[in-house]
């Protein structure tokens, strides 16, 4: 039996950035189990025990149980700390590490409320047969872009968003951007060259590689 279990499915964003996390640290021992969200099985019983909050991801780990994508994440890299990348700057100072957790904040307070309804809206309004809202996007295609101007400059001076090495700050954007890039607001990365240039390197990692060719909307 796998020792770490996530329950999620393979499009979900926040369950690939799990699973990116996962692989990022060399983490062969897991089980994915599939949630069946069309069935409503993660607003019952069973699956509310794990998140009481109805939502994909949940780990289970032993007597542990999680949930919330991000701290998740953060639990895998600290219990996996001495395998694979160093997410969370364990061989780097506590300033190094500070670092880190600003830019997790802003993706999760910032970069994620704009980008995620865009993503929504686009993809899962279709799959659950109501008409995506332009308005909705519209008003977060203009709010992302400001968010983004902010990291075109932060990009002008570190490779990526903490410093000059890959953290989980970076993982985190993945799977939304994976997304969006697959729509026509690809153009509010591709415009803007240091944004650019991170996203193309951040999401051609292995690790990435792997997880997004199972990132497919309906087929999951
Ligand atoms: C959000 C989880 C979430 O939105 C996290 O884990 O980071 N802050 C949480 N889960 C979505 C799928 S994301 O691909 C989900 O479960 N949606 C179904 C629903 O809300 O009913």
């Amino acid at each position: 039996m796998a020792a770490l279990k996530v329950y999620g499915l393979p499009m979900s964003t926040c369950t690939t950035r799990v699973l990116t996390c996962l692989h990022e640290k060399q983490v062969d021992e897991f089980e994915l189990v599939p949630v069946d969200l069309f069935a409503s099985e993660h607003k019952q019983p069973p699956f509310l025990s794990k998140n009481p909050f109805g939502q994909i991801p949940a780990l289970q780990d032993g007597d542990l149980t999680l949930f919330e994508s991000r701290a998740i994440t953060q639990y895998i890299a600290e219990k996996y700390k001495d395998k694979g990348t160093d997410l969370l700057r364990h061989q780097g100072d506590l300033k190094e590490a500070a670092i880190v957790k600003v830019w997790m904040e802003v993706e999760s307070h910032r970069y994620n409320p704009a980008i995620q309804p865009i993503i929504y809206q686009f993809f899962v309004a279709p799959l659950c047969g109501t008409t995506p809202d332009q308005s909705i996007i519209d008003a977060n295609v203009e709010k992302f872009g400001k968010v983004l101007d902010i990291y075109e400059e932060r990009l002008g001076n570190t490779k990526y968003l903490a410093g000059d090495y890959y953290t989980l700050a970076d993982l985190h954007h993945l799977p939304y951007t994976y997304y969006l890039m697959k729509t026509p607001y690809a153009t509010l990365i591709e415009s803007r060259p240091k944004v650019k240039a991170w996203w193309e390197g951040i999401s051609s990692g292995p690790a990435f590689v792997k997880v997004s060719e199972h990132m497919k909307f309906g087929e999951n």
